[in-house]
């Protein structure tokens, strides 16, 4: 199936990581279903949504470890799949598909807004907090939180290899909050006068276990060593269903010349270069996430995975989601 031009862009932005971060990711695949239900050309219901099917299986293989993406897709094709029995034309399921959309995107944003409001109130005046990658919730918190007028300052990790830090340490400075840019390497050095880590999710799995940017364990390590508490900004679009019957989140691992050039290699020798994106963190290292329902401890994620996805069986489980999520490339 070929996409409408502006929906094949936004695929392979989030691909290439032009689009990247896990809440940007999800909503930017959801535009991508809202692109192809606007342009459909179908000529009955059941082109259609085979239309977006074919679209979704493509969005499915462009980032393998942000949930949030199948979990936007999913919402949409389940109110998709709902519309169906009783959509008489296509012109009533796009409008159905097209208002799943823009449900999804305008919920992600005030998803973030209320992490905002409900984080802040966990910061205090003079605290030093340290934060890891590039993350749209984790930095909510603290723009809140300094726009109430608590004053505090952040160190920030570079976070190789594609140094996402230097986003982060942008957009905060340009709220005025100060920014101390550090090495990766560096955060067991500075642990010790850290009040908090505060990081983002790019997913959260059922037994309360966050996967999010390479280094983050070893972050939330040396801050379990150093007694400092781990906060984890997470939406709930980003807790993981499939996880609830015992599979894994797949990690990503990206190519090996965003760690070392060609020509370094040259000189270095005949050697292997490995570059997993993420990592997991144990719910032992995490003191609480931070959603827009609440504040729950790690070990509450199948509560929330409960209420928002019910309890399902993998019989269920499979039937939901309408195709398959792990499908290989
Ligand atoms: C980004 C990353 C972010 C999470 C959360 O990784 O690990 O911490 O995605 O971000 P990448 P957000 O740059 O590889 O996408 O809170 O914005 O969803």
């Amino acid at each position: 199936m070929r996409l409408p031009d502006e929906a094949a862009r936004i695929a392979e932005d989030i691909r290439s990581m032009r689009i990247r971060g896990a809440g940007l990711i999800a909503r930017s695949a959801v535009e991508v279903l809202q692109v192809v239900a606007r342009n459909s050309r179908a000529r009955d219901v059941d082109a259609f949504v085979g239309e977006l099917t074919d679209a979704a299986g493509l969005l499915l293989k462009t980032r393998p470890t942000a949930v949030s993406l199948p979990n936007g897709i999913r919402y949409v094709m389940h109110k998709v799949s709902q519309s169906k029995g009783h959509a008489a034309s296509v012109a009533e399921i796009q409008s159905a598909a097209i208002k799943a959309t823009e449900e999804f995107i305008e919920n992600t944003k005030t998803a973030i807004q209320r992490i905002g409001e409900i984080g802040a109130r966990r910061i205090r005046d003079n605290d030093v907090l340290l934060t890891h990658c590039n993350s749209s919730a984790a930095i909510a918190v603290m723009k809140t939180a300094w726009n109430q007028g608590r004053k505090f300052e952040v160190l920030v990790t570079e976070t190789r290899p594609r140094f996402q830090g230097h986003l982060t340490a942008r957009e905060l400075s340009g709220s005025g909050i100060p920014v101390t840019l550090i090495l990766d390497d560096a955060v067991r050095y500075f642990m010790q006068d850290v009040d908090k880590v505060l990081i983002g999710a790019d997913a959260i799995t059922a037994n309360g276990a966050l996967v999010n940017k390479i280094g983050t364990s070893m972050v939330a390590l040396a801050a379990h060593e150093a007694k400092v508490r781990v906060f984890v900004a997470a939406e709930t679009y980003k807790f993981s269903p499939e996880t609830m019957v015992g599979e894994l989140v797949r990690i990503e691992e990206r190519d090996s010349s965003e760690v070392i050039s060609k020509t370094e290699v040259r000189k270095v020798g005949p050697i292997r270069i490995r570059n997993p994106s993420f990592d997991v963190t144990p719910p032992e290292f995490i003191d609480l996430i931070i959603t827009e329902r609440g504040i729950i401890p790690p070990l509450g994620a199948i509560l929330i995975l409960e209420e928002v996805f019910g309890v399902i069986t993998p019989e269920e489980l499979r039937e939901y989601q309408t195709y398959e999520l792990h499908e290989e490339e």
